[in-house]
């Protein structure tokens, strides 16, 4: 159809609007009617074939992804593979240095052993006492009795004994008294109350401790009695006059 428009009447000529018959229409360039349920169907096709291009590219980026996230696994697992092969090379050689370590710690160990039973023989030998000719060793003491025959008075006992670089024994122990009885029957020992009546005190300025091992009956101070002798039968004290003469012990 054609529609002419005369600008100037503003009139439309209906004779010249005319239907050209089907044939004439693509002579004038028309194209052929496009249904409509056409185009919506190509519309739709379109909108598959772009869906699908995007869910395409979606899933090549997620391949790619992936590809990267096995490869990076891979890479890491790889590194643990290695550290985890380090570890057990460090940890062969730490056992190795434990077990030099732990024989090193035996021999010094056995080392230390010997050192310390030196040490305790040395000690022994340092504290044992030797004793001069003529005295006698008793319990790492060292004692010198007076001479068969020889008798003294209590001063001279003493100062004997003096002479020898000792003094008059000290009795401290029941063992000690008895170890000094068995040489004579009477024996001058190192304590007296001559300085202060019924204070005995020992030769080396010692206040007598305890009860002592005296007689029975005794001190008894008859005829002022200041100086100790030790008599048998058993061994026990006794004081008498210091100026009685008799054999004496001297202890260092
Ligand atoms: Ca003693
Ligand atoms: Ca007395
Ligand atoms: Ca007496």
């Amino acid at each position: 159809m054609s529609v002419e428009l005369n600008s100037k009447t503003a009139e439309v000529k209906r004779d010249s609007c005319t239907l050209m018959a089907p044939d004439d229409r693509s002579k004038y360039g028309w194209l052929p009617q496009i249904p409509v349920w056409w185009i919506g169907a190509a519309a739709v096709c379109l909108g598959f074939l772009l869906l699908l291009v995007i869910l395409g590219l979606v899933a090549q980026i997620g391949l790619m992804e992936c590809e990267n996230l096995v490869y990076n696994l891979t890479k890491d697992r790889d590194a643990l593979r290695d550290e985890r092969d380090q570890l057990k090379r460090n940890s062969s050689s730490l056992k190795k240095e434990l077990d030099v370590l732990q024989s090193q710690y035996k021999a010094v160990a056995a080392s230390r052993d010997k050192l310390q039973e030196d040490v305790r023989r040395l000690n022994h030998s340092k504290t044992e006492r030797i004793c001069y000719q003529g005295w006698i060793k008793f319990n790492n003491k060292c004692y010198y009795a007076s001479d068969k025959g020889a008798a003294k008075t209590w001063e001279e006992s003493r100062k004997d004994c003096l002479q020898r670089r000792a003094d008059l024994v000290i009795i401290t122990t029941k063992d000690e008294l008895v170890f000094v009885s068995k040489f004579y029957s009477r024996t001058w020992i190192g304590l007296s109350d001559m300085q202060q009546e019924n204070k005995w005190r020992w030769v080396d300025g010692s206040d007598l401790e305890g009860r002592g091992f005296w007689q029975s009956g005794e001190p008894n101070n008859v005829g002022n009695e200041d100086c100790v002798e030790l008599s048998n039968p058993n061994g026990e004290w006794n004081d008498m006059p210091c100026e009685n003469e008799i054999p004496w012990m001297c202890e260092d």
